[in-house]
């Protein structure tokens, strides 16, 4: 892709940094006006980040210049930085020479798919990354393929409508956040190490998880509130699920359904499917406890705001744009 597309982006480095040192001073910001923890460096011909300025130094402006590369250890001598913009450069290419970095947040920097498959690319350390507030749409298993040790992801308030087994190279991530996209249902879920999933605010109608599996999952946390779902969420059969939260929906128990003499035309059994791959069919029997998962460990059930909807018909659910993992 085009690196020059890459307009106005903000990356905004984490105190991670405050962590790993700070380092020397050389008088060299002839370049920079400094306006209090401001520096503003832009529109320069600087090829590598200035040293020399206050190393007590909050924001560092960077637009417009030559830098092709971030050294490792470039802005360790400002341990305060927590913005660093670097607008109009080869970010990209900057970002892949960072192979140390294990935290990093670019929240609101109108990226797309396919800039961040490629500032990532590399950062094979990242633990900890932030794309909340970005134009995200649709992931896929290349887009965080190489972040092997990734451990918290926040993709909240993007315009996801698709997730397509992009978690697979990720055998670490524990907290998730997909709350406030575009996400339709929630298939073949497989995480088995992941703690934290929260995918409230989307328009979620079905949640299943792989049936074949047999793992203990360490799920403790689901949070699939403010969605449409019409079933209680089919959870794994073995796992650690305290909290789970699934206010403002529309979830309903079918019990009655089985009563041929009150709904002798009814539906006993609802089949979820996905059009595009059926591998994630599934049909379950609308009253059969069993279904439901482990809820043994559960210590909050938040069922608020559900309006019930009467089901009578022959029961099929697809998903056009599902979200297996
Ligand atoms: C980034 O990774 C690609 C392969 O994914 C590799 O070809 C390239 O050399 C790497 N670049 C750096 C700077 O490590
Ligand atoms: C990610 O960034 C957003 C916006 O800057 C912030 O609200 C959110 O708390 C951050 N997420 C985490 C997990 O720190
Ligand atoms: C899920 O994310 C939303 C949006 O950030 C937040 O309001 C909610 O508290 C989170 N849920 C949990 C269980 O933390
Ligand atoms: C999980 O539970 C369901 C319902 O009891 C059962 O049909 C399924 O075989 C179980 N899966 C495994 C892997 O044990
Ligand atoms: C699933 O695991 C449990 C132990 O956690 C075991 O008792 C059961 O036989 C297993 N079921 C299958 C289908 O492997
Ligand atoms: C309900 O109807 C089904 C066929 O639609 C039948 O197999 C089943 O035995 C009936 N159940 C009862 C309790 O009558
Ligand atoms: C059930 O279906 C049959 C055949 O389609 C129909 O004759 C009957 O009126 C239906 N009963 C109800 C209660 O809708
Ligand atoms: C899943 O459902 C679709 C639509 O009903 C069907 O065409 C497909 O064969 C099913 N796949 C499996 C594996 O059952
Ligand atoms: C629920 O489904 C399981 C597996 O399909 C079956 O073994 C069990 O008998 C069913 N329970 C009821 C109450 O129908
Ligand atoms: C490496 C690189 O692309 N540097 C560019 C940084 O931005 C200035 C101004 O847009 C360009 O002239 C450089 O070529």
């Amino acid at each position: 892709m085009p690196v020059h597309v890459l307009t106005p982006i903000l990356l905004c480095l984490l105190p991670m940094w405050r962590i790993l040192t700070p380092v020397s001073s050389h008088p060299q910001h002839s370049q920079c006006q400094l306006i209090q923890r401001t520096a503003l460096c832009n529109n320069g011909k600087l090829s590598s980040v200035p040293a020399g300025l206050p190393d007590n130094l909050e924001e560092l402006q960077l637009n417009y210049n030559h830098i092709q590369t971030l050294q490792d250890n470039s802005l360790l001598r400002y341990p305060s930085l927590n913005t660093l913009s670097l607008a109009c450069n080869k970010t990209s290419h900057a970002l892949k020479t960072l192979p140390r970095l294990r935290a990093l947040d670019l929240s609101e920097n109108v990226l797309e798919d396919e800039m961040v498959a490629t500032l990532l690319q590399n950062l094979t350390s990242l633990e900890y990354l932030n794309l909340s507030g970005n134009l995200l749409q649709r992931l896929d298993e290349t887009s965080f393929r190489n972040l092997h040790q990734l451990k918290e992801l926040d993709l909240q308030r993007n315009i996801m409508y698709e997730i397509d087994r992009a978690f697979d190279g990720n055998p670490k991530l524990q907290r998730l956040n997909l709350a406030f996209n575009y996400l339709l249902c929630l298939t073949d879920f497989h995480m088995t190490q992941l703690v934290v999933l929260n995918a409230s605010h989307n328009f979620i109608e079905w949640f299943v998880t792989r049936p074949d599996l047999n793992d203990t999952f360490q799920l403790e946390t689901l949070d699939l509130s403010n969605n449409k779902m019409l079933f209680f969420p089919f959870l794994p059969n073995h796992s650690h699920l305290r909290n789970l939260y699934l206010s403002h929906n529309s979830v309903s128990f079918y019990e009655h359904l089985a009563d041929n003499s009150t709904f002798p035309n009814s539906t006993k059994t609802v089949e979820f499917y996905n059009m595009k791959k059926y591998t994630g069919n599934v049909t379950a029997q609308l009253w059969n406890e069993s279904l439901y998962g482990d809820i043994s460990s559960l210590e909050i059930l938040d069922l608020r705001g559900n309006q019930p909807k009467m089901l009578q018909k022959s029961i099929k659910k697809n998903c056009l744009k599902p979200t297996s993992y």
